[in-house]
């Protein structure tokens, strides 16, 4: 790979990731705590959203894959052969090959800020796809990325799939999309995922599966805390809940503390009161109007939607 050895990742002298920390201590003195999502994705978290997508209340992972599955003539079409599709994210083992098989590009180029699951997926594609033309970049996508000399004079298809746009706050979103735009480059094209908004008891259900998945996974950012920031949550004093907040068309996610607590993190003191909670993730769903207002304002021009035969999930195909 040409993956360059640069640092994204700055540990203290104890290897304490600073940036976690600041946002913890951060988020924990605030009058409604709240912890950024993307801190739920250390090994164990990882593994837990693997297995969400698994669950039988988790749909938007299926409805997805059937939309890829059945519109590949359309995607052909639409995008037609010889892109450079620039993943944003590392790749999945199921959805970024049915996009690559469907419109045959020169090139796939998977951006991901951790170079270990970069490293996996460039290797499993490369593997799948022998003739095609692969180069992994290390990289923050929430900024503009200086995509690899090889793909300079190629038209690119962005692909940034499984709505995890949802996760980020409508200005977050916009400042991506537009941040996205620069790096894809005139001529460029983008295929993006968003769940859509439905029934307030589906949505709550994925949110909070029988198994309780989700809830492992919310609870997994305390003992990561209590792990890697020395600190003293009593974590089976909490519990998960997922709630739709029908204003910002989103379903929260928020850890509940069920009776008094206090404990410290890296030696600062905290309290919370019994029925406070930490909110830990926003996942925004959409309409069709409201995808293709967020894609407008982010400097792309919807060209066509597809959903899966429930309607419960859109993939958006866009223009630069
Ligand atoms: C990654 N992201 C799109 C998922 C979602 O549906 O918002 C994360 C997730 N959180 C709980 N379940 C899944």
């Amino acid at each position: 790979t040409n993956a360059k050895e640069i640092r994204l990742v700055d540990l203290d002298d104890d290897g304490v990731d600073r940036a976690f920390r600041a946002d913890v201590l951060t988020g924990l003195a605030q009058g409604q705590k709240a912890i950024p999502a993307r801190w739920f994705y250390d090994e164990r978290g990882s593994a837990l959203f693997e297995d969400i997508t698994g669950v039988s209340e988790y749909y938007p992972t299926r409805s997805e894959t059937e939309i890829l599955e059945s519109r590949g003539a359309e995607f052909a079409e639409l995008i037609g052969p010889g892109r450079a599709v620039v993943e944003f994210g590392s790749g999945s083992s199921v959805k970024t090959p049915l996009l690559l098989s469907a419109i045959k590009p020169d090139a796939y180029v998977p951006l991901d800020i951790s170079g270990d699951f970069l490293r996996a997926a460039a290797a499993d594609l490369s593997a799948k796809f022998p003739h095609l033309s692969v180069y992994p970049v290390e990289a923050d996508f929430t900024k503009k990325v200086e995509l690899p000399a090889e793909v300079a004079s190629t038209p690119k298809l962005g692909f940034f799939p499984g709505s995890t746009i949802g996760n980020m706050v409508p200005r977050t979103a916009v400042d991506l999309l537009r941040e996205m735009r620069k790096t894809l480059g005139d001529g460029a094209m983008l295929l993006i995922g968003m769940d859509l908004i439905k029934d307030t008891d589906v949505l709550e259900a994925a949110y909070d599966d029988a198994q309780g998945v989700t809830a492992a996974f919310n609870l997994n950012l305390l003992e990561r805390i209590n792990r890697e920031l020395s600190g003293t949550i009593p974590v089976e004093k909490f519990r998960h809940e997922a709630r739709w907040v029908d204003i910002f068309a989103r379903i929260e996610m928020h850890l509940v503390a069920q009776e008094d607590v206090s404990f410290t993190v890296s030696g600062r003191e905290f309290a919370m009161q019994a029925g406070e909670t930490i909110h830990t993730e926003n996942s925004h769903k959409f309409s069709k109007r409201s995808s293709n207002t967020l894609l407008l304002a982010g400097h792309w021009t919807p060209v066509e939607h597809w959903t899966d035969a429930r309607r419960r999930f859109s993939l958006i195909l866009a223009n630069a």
